[in-house]
């Protein structure tokens, strides 16, 4: 799973991809701060399935804490895009090549309304942050269509030979689901603009209204939920979560990302306190960071994906005894086949059936799996 993070200049992506990856990238008030892209793992989180079975799980990879499973996924963030990106400006949009792998986008806006369309710091109510939300999907369509141009001589010449499904080749490569059924050939700049709206209309993402621990800014999310009534909008404050992060591994607090709260372990100076009383008000105003938010609901709420758990109905160990080491996130509508085949090839290939191991009942290769299922797959 690659979840990526894009916005312009200066709106935190890399607050926001250095607290939820705890890997520290260089943040800055300057615009066009991050021109390389960074990459690292983060976690989604799930209610984890242990305490049902009365047992204390041990994760082979990622952690689980308070009864949250988290699960890793990879985190990217690339430098800000301005308008006018794909003419060259600012940094252009060849760096967005990197993120058409990504499952899903992030994009991360200031809520704030303190930067204009190039990052720069501007007085409150001077810059309409819907901009924010309507250039980048005009820029995202120019990248898209500057992409098909460079392939449509031999997509073109692909779709001669062997139909739409080379042309489907293609775009799925840029990470999303679209059949085209039309005859491409002939087609000119107009078509090939629309094919590439049409693309980034396929292209799941959320926004992550940033900054939101700034004064007025969750009034601005409000509007931007009425204008864009289609659109998964959640507020976040990446700095508050960065801050709250830091604190815990310094010791200072207990802290889980996620929740609403956290716990001091240490006396603090009076700057400490005051600090730290800062980040409560803005945990309670928004109810959390909405960090931890915007990362699960790009998955669960924008993909679907379901988490699952495998297991045995009578052993929910492993061979080395490291109990449901596993989780996997599957697409929605995968079966029990697909999930043999995600553990392994030879486990898919060897499918006898399945067991639903929480009600202890056999089900067959088309069971459909459900959130935090967890399923033994008996194989040959
Ligand atoms: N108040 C507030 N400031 C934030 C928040 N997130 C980021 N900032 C500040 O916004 C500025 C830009 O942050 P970055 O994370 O470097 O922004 P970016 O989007 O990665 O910027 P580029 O790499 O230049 O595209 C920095 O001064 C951050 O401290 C937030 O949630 N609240
Ligand atoms: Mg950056």
């Amino acid at each position: 799973m690659l979840i990526g993070i894009v916005g312009k200049p200066s709106v935190g992506k890399s607050t926001f991809f250095a607290s939820a990856t705890e890997v520290p990238v260089e943040i800055s008030e300057r615009p066009f701060t991050t021109i390389e892209p960074n990459h690292a793992v983060s976690y989604v989180a799930v209610e984890c399935v242990d305490k049902e079975f009365g047992v204390q799980c041990q994760p082979r990879s990622g952690f689980c804490k308070k009864g949250k499973r988290f699960i890793p996924v990879e985190l990217m963030d690339v430098a800000g895009l301005v308008p006018g990106a794909h003419e060259g400006k600012g940094l252009g949009n060849r760096f967005l090549d990197d993120l058409r792998k990504a499952d899903v986008l992030i994009h991360v806006i200031d809520a704030s309304a303190t930067t204009n369309a190039f990052g720069e710091r501007v007085v409150k109510g001077s810059y309409d942050p819907a901009e924010d939300i309507l250039f980048l999907e005009r820029e995202l369509e120019k990248w898209v269509e500057g992409i098909l141009k460079r392939h449509w001589a031999r997509m073109v010449k692909v779709y001669a030979h062997k139909g739409e499904d080379a042309l489907n080749e293609v775009i799925s490569g840029l990470g999303v689901k679209l059949e085209i059924k039309e005859d491409i050939r002939g087609w000119g700049e107009e078509e090939i603009g629309a094919l590439a709206r049409r693309i980034v209309a396929k292209k799941p993402r959320l926004i992550a209204a940033n900054k939101c621990d700034k004064e007025g800014a969750l009034e601005v999310v409000k509007e931007l939920r009425k204008r864009f009534p289609d659109k998964l909008i959640i507020p976040c404050s990446a700095a508050a979560e960065l801050s709250l992060r830091t604190a815990a591994k310094k010791g200072y607090i207990e802290y889980l990302p996620g929740e609403g709260e956290f716990k001091v372990l240490k006396t603090l100076t009076e700057a400490q306190k005051k600090a730290l009383d800062f980040l409560q008000e803005v945990l309670e105003r928004l109810g959390g960071t909405g960090v931890q938010r915007v990362l699960n609901s790009a998955v669960f709420d924008l993909l679907r994906y379901v988490a699952v758990f495998p297991g045995g109905v009578n052993k929910l160990a492993d061979s080395k005894g490291r109990v449901l080491p596993d989780v996997f996130l599957m697409p929605p509508h995968s079966t029990a086949l697909d999930f043999a085949y995600a553990i392994h090839s030879d486990v898919g290939k060897g499918f006898i059936k399945a067991v639903d191991v929480r009600h202890k009942k056999a089900v067959g290769k088309d069971y459909i799996l459900k959130h935090r299922d967890v399923i033994e797959v008996v194989f040959r």
